[in-house]
């Protein structure tokens, strides 16, 4: 049998299936290089379907029998799966394959992770356990039945209730209908963290963490995120928990970052995993908001899925946009919101800016697996959201309570999820459908008037043409904006002016003196806004505004300025700006965390694709100097400042990954990594010599790299945590990210060398190569010695794990912002990539789409 070979698929060629799936009934009998798979399904022809052809998926499977009602038959090998004469009532269709989980190192299927069986099915990876209709609009409820191997797997879990569980034997039963990519078994040896949740109509619900032994002081955490996201989701959104129990496993070897199997959710170690000495304050962050992202997926994704890939969007957005919700509301919204911001620009504008871009909802695809992106996640989010501002928050819950009621159950498509709005608003999304359509970031330009009395907003859209879409029509972008007096009072609340056209204007009457715009408050839309204010504007803005977001955005503006301004003509950091940071930085009434967002500034990489924007070529190297040289300004500006900042917001007691002391914390890192160019490195040190936990332990050692003074704390870094992988991780990745720009390279291969340099595990392989990448002045330095290194590692990962081949191709998404040199250059290697023979069809498509976008 032939795996599928590389075929374009397009949205507008969807016809369903024509059998229904009434039930799925699979044993397995594990074995790590033989296991057996017995599958009995019940099809029944769908009256006058489409297509009638029996086709099912099926990829890397030995088939040992298969029959028809009891009887043995003959099937049709064809690309992808097969083919078979069936019945046209009814029927009980059987098979037994043998599978391969040892070999399989693409981690997609049944594949062993330290000993451990996992699964991994979405988005098309059940096909490599049987023969199926592997498509999300195919939905049947699954018994499963786990006979052991040996001693090995005294745990053996799969979706659903646990009916029977024994060492030799487990049988688990899913009542809720489910497409195949929610399946999920894992078995091996595991020890569980235990816990109880009652929900909102009184049911009982067991919970449990599954870790392997010596990770049990790690669940507490990530437990208590579980409860909390079952509350908030009952008292938000008014969803309930629908199974007996609910387990979460941890697994090493994991290609992203978490998987919403129904019942049964399977986690990256690294996204579940926490204690105080091995996880940074990022770390417990991130944790929380990924066990809530996965169990919002049981209604979000699971309850009610998608038709077919295209419509990923639809659970993926809107998931991240209530993990969104959910995370606002635990810790800080203006933070929440800063952080979501700079993480949208940092991924999802270069992407939706460069050969990659795609709309929300892709038109087309020949690797599914390549399509989970900033953009259908991320920004898919924005578009919820921007929905959500446009119809207000009543009529939100309202569509949302409606959706609910009626596609539990279904396989849905973004007109469905329209539909809702339209139906309980009344109003037409026809334009603003155009969202998921329409590739780009669109640019909004501000202009503005004033007479006397009236003020006037002229707006303007615009957006440059994307792979595939050479015009655009004009979208509709809820642009928030408030109006500030010279004091700084606000004297119009926030307002969402809908612009709709390509030129709008928006009066504001009455005014006796000019006021003061604030716009595209909290991010209102992803968009780029041209604003032809001064510093002295945006100095105000960053002293007064009312809105948190822009407050920090004016700061922001005013350091790309700065720092564009010494790339461009040389010349000094903005006084204005590093006075106006240091009044809020003095501000104790403003949240730590806060004021720690405020003292960063934009990456080198945004700053290239500024000067990109502008017609300049960037040099990476120029951005360097003035990012460093930004960073010592302010060193030096607030010398007086600094030690107080750091002192006052060191935490005292037992160690809490709360919002408030994990602010202070980050507040005290800023300040100590600003006084380490100034104490060169004396606080730091101290720092890591006293560190009880891994945020101050890491913060110095990064300060210490940063001074050059870090070779011995890598050492005793190194003997403290030899045994934690994902504290190694870290390890790896702070020596890439401090490596000088000119010894990337060097440093980079002495690292792959290590005999801890585990590449084909995901993470591992991310530690050094996704921060070698990452690393903006080293990675286009101009030797170009770092291209072809991570060339070199792609070729060689890429037969061993294709997935996570092609997402590491991104790197070179950004380059023809750089100079005729650097671009021959990435072509070269690019070129190289896409010569290999046999190369996946996941890695040939993102490098095409780079080469030819
Ligand atoms: N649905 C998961 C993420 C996920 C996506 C694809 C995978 O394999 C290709 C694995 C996991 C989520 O959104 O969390
Ligand atoms: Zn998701």
């Amino acid at each position: 049998m032939k795996d599928a070979a590389p075929q374009t698929i397009y949205l507008k060629d969807y016809t369903p299936f024509g059998f229904a799936v009434e039930s799925v009934s699979l044993t397995f009998r594990l074995h790590p290089t033989a296991t057996r798979v017995i599958s009995k399904i019940r099809f029944t022809p769908i009256p006058d379907a489409s297509d009638t052809r029996f086709f099912l998926h099926g990829e890397q499977l030995k088939l040992i029998s298969a029959k028809i009602d009891g009887v043995e038959i003959n099937t049709k090998m064809v690309e992808g799966g097969l083919e078979a004469d069936v019945p046209d009532v009814p029927f009980t269709w059987e098979t037994e394959v043998e599978i391969n989980p040892q070999a399989n190192t693409a981690l997609e299927g049944l594949y062993m992770s330290n000993g451990m069986y996992c699964t991994q099915c979405e988005a098309e990876g059940f096909r490599k356990i049987t023969f199926y209709p592997d498509r999300p609009d195919v939905m049947s409820v699954f018994d499963v039945k786990i006979e052991a191997d040996g001693d090995n797997t005294p745990i053996m879990l799969s979706n659903g209730n646990g009916v029977e569980l024994s060492k030799a034997r487990a049988t688990w039963s899913d009542p809720w209908p489910k497409p195949a990519y929610l399946f999920a078994l894992v078995a091996g040896e595991l020890i569980a963290h235990r816990d109880t949740f009652t929900t909102l109509s009184d049911k009982q619900v067991q919970l449990a963490i599954w870790v392997r032994p010596g990770d049990e002081h790690k669940c507490a955490f990530g437990m208590a995120a579980l409860k909390k996201s079952m509350k908030w989701d009952e008292d938000v959104y008014g969803r309930e928990y629908d199974l007996d129990e609910f387990n979460i496993v941890a697994v090493d070897d994991f290609n992203m970052g978490a998987m919403e199997n129904k019942g049964l959710n399977i986690f990256n170690s690294s996204c579940v995993l926490a204690s105080p000495e091995t996880a940074t304050d990022g770390n417990f962050e991130r944790i929380e908001a990924i066990i809530a992202h996965e169990y919002f997926h049981n209604w979000t994704g699971n309850r009610i899925t998608c038709r077919d890939w295209f419509q990923l969007c639809l659970k993926e957005g809107l998931t991240v946009f209530r993990d969104a919700q959910f995370t606002a509301d635990m810790r800080s919204e203006p933070v929440k919101r800063i952080d979501d911001v700079i993480t949208l620009r940092a991924r999802q504008f270069p992407e939706d800016q460069g050969p990659l871009s795609h709309p929300v909802r892709p038109e087309s695809f020949q690797e599914i697996n390549n399509f989970y992106t900033a953009t259908v996640y991320e920004k898919g989010a924005e578009v919820i959201g921007m929905l959500k501002t446009l119809v207000g928050d009543e009529a939100y819950s309202k569509a949302l309570d409606l959706y609910f009621m009626r596609h539990d159950g279904q396989a849905c498509t973004i007109e469905d999820w329209i539909a809702v709005f339209e139906e309980s608003t009344g109003r037409d999304l026809n334009q603003f459908k155009l969202w998921y359509s329409q590739s780009g970031t669109p640019e909004v330009a501000v202009r503005e008037a004033y007479d006397g009395t009236t003020f006037t907003l002229h707006l303007s859209q615009s957006s440059a043409p994307t792979p595939g879409q050479s015009q655009k029509a004009a979208q509709v972008i809820p642009v928030t904006v408030g109006l500030l007096n010279d004091n700084g009072d606000e004297i119009l609340p926030t307002q969402v002016l809908e612009l709709t056209q390509e030129e709008q204007s928006f009066t504001f009457e009455g005014h006796a003196s000019r006021p003061i715009p604030s716009i595209l408050r909290g991010f209102s839309a992803p968009v780029t806004l041209r604003q032809d204010i001064d510093n002295t504007r945006r100095a105000f803005l960053l002293a007064h505004d009312t809105d948190a977001f822009n407050r920090w955005e004016a700061g922001r503006d005013l350091a790309r300025d700065s720092l564009l301004g010494a790339v461009l003509e040389g010349t000094p950091h903005n006084t204005a700006y590093l006075q106006g940071l240091k009044a809020v930085l003095s501000d104790e009434t403003l949240d730590p965390a806060y004021r720690a967002l405020m003292l960063g500034q934009p990456s080198q990489s945004e700053l290239a694709s500024e000067l990109h924007k502008m017609g300049h070529t960037p040099d990476p190297a120029a951005i360097h100097t003035a990012s460093e040289a930004l960073r010592r300004a302010k060193a030096e500006a607030f010398s007086d400042l600094l030690p107080g900042l750091y002192a006052d917001n060191q935490v005292a007691g037992t160690f809490s990954p709360d919002a408030g002391p994990a602010g202070q914390r980050s507040l005290a890192n800023a300040a100590l990594s600003l006084l380490t160019r100034l104490d060169q490195g004396k606080t730091a040190a101290q720092q890591y010599a006293s560190a009880d936990n891994m945020t101050l332990q890491l913060a110095g050692l990064s300060a210490l790299l940063d001074a050059e003074k870090g070779e011995d704390a890598l050492e005793t870094f190194y003997d403290q945590w030899q045994n934690d992988r994902l504290v190694i991780d870290k390890w790896f990745s702070m020596q890439v990210m401090h490596a000088k720009p000119a010894a990337l390279t060097k440093t980079v291969r002495k690292l792959c060398d290590h005999p801890d340099f585990e590449w084909k595990n995901p993470n591992r392989f991310r530690a050094v190569m996704g921060m070698l990448a990452a690393h903006h002045a080293g990675f286009h330095h101009e030797s170009g010695g770092a291209y072809e290194l991570l060339a070199d590692w792609l070729i060689r990962l890429d037969p061993v794990n294709p997935q996570t081949t092609a997402r590491m191709c991104a790197a070179f998404q950004t380059w023809k912002r750089y100079d005729q040199t650097r671009q021959t250059m990435i072509q070269g290697q690019l070129e190289r990539i896409a010569s290999q023979n046999g190369l996946s069809r996941d890695t040939t498509e993102m490098v095409t789409r780079i080469l030819e976008g």
